[in-house]
């Protein structure tokens, strides 16, 4: 299925097939303009990028590259190929013929399901918009930017199933995902990482590996649906959440190997004096945006995930592919709770612990990244380890909300969390130091001094290609 570009919306789902989803469409695509040059990214609206434009949505090759304005870029409606017979993996209509409609009785909660994951895709957009004028590199400055367009287009992913599949309540709720702002005391984003701001480089490349992380398993979860578009559209978003996730790894990869340099070149511990990020203080950065990344998971026990589970809407990570009933109505999962002062694992039904099932998944993904650097630091001979929190600290949901945790997992009194959090978490003198490194680097092939180049270019060019034409 190729992709149309000589309609206004490009797509490879016969848009012009539907006159009225068509009109409806380019109805709202005028406000998406509006919002994108109000709060896109600032100061590079005129500015030509080197961007990759998706042609097809098969392996082979689905991006063409080239240099664009972004607000050129060709936003539209891609989704994956159907799999062929696909039948529900899951819940209780296990093994029936996937849906192509939205069965009546499930209209609610999956349109909460595809608004709740929409309104995640601007607000990021909308929490980076101010990076490009401190940019360590063209290089760095180029992905940024193809990172923000690809959430725009995420967002065009759900609202085109809310135009197309949830009639006017749909077309409303595509109208008010252009209307939230992140980080707006009066009409927030929905989940809490997307009112965050994030003010500097380094809390971006954090972002990128832990926050659109999240994106990866909630996507996955949702790319097992028995609702089909949805399965369909997320899987080819899948496949674009993979460059944000590499741009994480390797950027906070490329933070940490250039400190180790530092420390070894100037014999230090500490590299804040010559224009260095201490591990310390990457560490706890890392501390940050784990635990609020984590959050964005839900509560350990949940009668929403369980609604979402037995109803097909939503499945576990790898559902498909798992050797199980599909339907967890016997099967219980071990959860860590909070026990007084002590922590316990406990047996709970699985079903409600759907999320800390998925939290689980995640974790693991987490903990791969972060061995790596680690696997960095050592080859640098140096005796520092980066880890990840125990997942009850700094946590703002679920059961851990209600107790202080230190990062090693002991529980403690509010007034020993008040006298250590700082040596947690980045203070304002900390952030304000790291704010001070970001001095915008814009000539080609050259890179800040708090960040190493990265290992090779973008699609096979060199690191001093114009990636972005200023
Ligand atoms: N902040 O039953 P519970 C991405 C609410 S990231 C604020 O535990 P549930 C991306 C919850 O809504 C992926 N509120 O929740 C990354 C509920 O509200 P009500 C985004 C929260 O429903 C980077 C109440 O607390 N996609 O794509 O089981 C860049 C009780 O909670 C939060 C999705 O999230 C929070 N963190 O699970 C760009 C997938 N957590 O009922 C993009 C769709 C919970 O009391 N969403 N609440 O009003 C879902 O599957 C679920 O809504 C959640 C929550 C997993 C988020
Ligand atoms: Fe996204
Ligand atoms: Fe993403």
């Amino acid at each position: 299925m190729a992709i149309d570009y000589t309609e206004r919306i490009p797509n490879n789902v016969n848009l012009a097939g539907d006159r009225r989803l068509q009109r409806a469409l380019e109805q709202w695509q005028p406000g998406f303009q509006s919002w994108w040059r109000e709060m896109g990214p600032a100061g590079y609206q005129a500015t030509e990028v080197y961007l990759r434009t998706a042609i097809s949505v098969d392996a082979q090759g689905w991006a063409t590259f080239g240099h664009v304005r972004m607000p050129d870029y060709r936003w539209g409606i891609f989704l994956a190929e159907p799999h062929r017979d696909r039948t529900i993996p899951f819940g209780r209509h296990l093994g029936e013929p996937v849906w192509h409609e939205v069965p009546g009785e499930y209209r609610g909660a999956l349109r909460r399901l595809i608004v709740t994951q929409g309104d995640t895709e601007p607000a990021s957009v909308e929490q980076q918009r101010h990076l490009g004028a401190t940019c360590p590199s063209l290089y760095d400055l180029r992905n940024l930017f193809q990172v923000n367009v690809e959430e725009g287009r995420h967002l065009w992913a759900m609202v085109y199933l809310l135009h197309a599949y949830f009639g006017r309540d749909g077309r409303e709720e595509a109208d008010t995902l252009l209307v939230r702002r992140s980080g707006s005391p009066d009409n927030p984003r929905i989940l809490g990482a997307f009112n965050e701001p994030t003010p500097d480089w380094l809390s971006y490349l954090m972002f990128t590996f832990f926050t659109d992380r999240d994106g990866k398993y909630q996507l996955a979860s949702l790319a097992e649906s028995a609702f089909d578009p949805l399965s369909r559209t997320c899987r080819f978003m899948l496949t674009e959440e993979a460059h944000h996730m590499f741009v994480g790894e390797t950027g906070v990869g490329r933070v940490v190997q250039r400190t180790c340099e530092l420390m070894k070149e100037h014999d230090a511990a500490e590299v804040g004096p010559f224009g260095g990020i201490d591990l310390k203080l990457i560490q706890k950065y890392l501390n940050f945006h784990y635990s609020v990344s984590i959050d964005l998971f839900g509560s350990e026990l949940s009668t929403n995930a369980a609604n979402y589970f037995s109803m097909g809407l939503k499945g576990r990570f790898n559902e498909t592919a798992r050797a199980d009933d599909h339907q967890l109505s016997e099967a219980q999962y071990s959860v860590a709770r909070c026990d007084g002062d002590r922590i316990v694992d406990r047996a709970e039904p699985a079903l409600l612990a759907l999320n800390e099932c998925l939290r689980d998944s995640y974790a693991i993904d987490c903990a791969r990244g972060v061995a790596k650097w680690n696997r960095a630091i050592k080859a640098a001979g140096i005796d520092f380890e980066l880890t990840l929190p125990h997942r009850g600290f700094h946590r703002a949901i679920g059961d851990w909300a209600a107790v202080k945790v230190a990062p090693d997992g002991s529980i403690i009194s509010p007034a020993e969390w008040e006298r250590r959090r700082d040596e947690w978490l980045p203070t304002g003198a900390e952030r304000a130091f790291v704010g001070s490194l970001m001095q915008g680097v814009t000539a080609p092939g050259k890179f800040a001094g708090w960040i190493a180049p990265p290992a090779r270019g973008i699609n096979h060019q060199p690191l001093d290609f114009d990636y972005v034409r200023l």
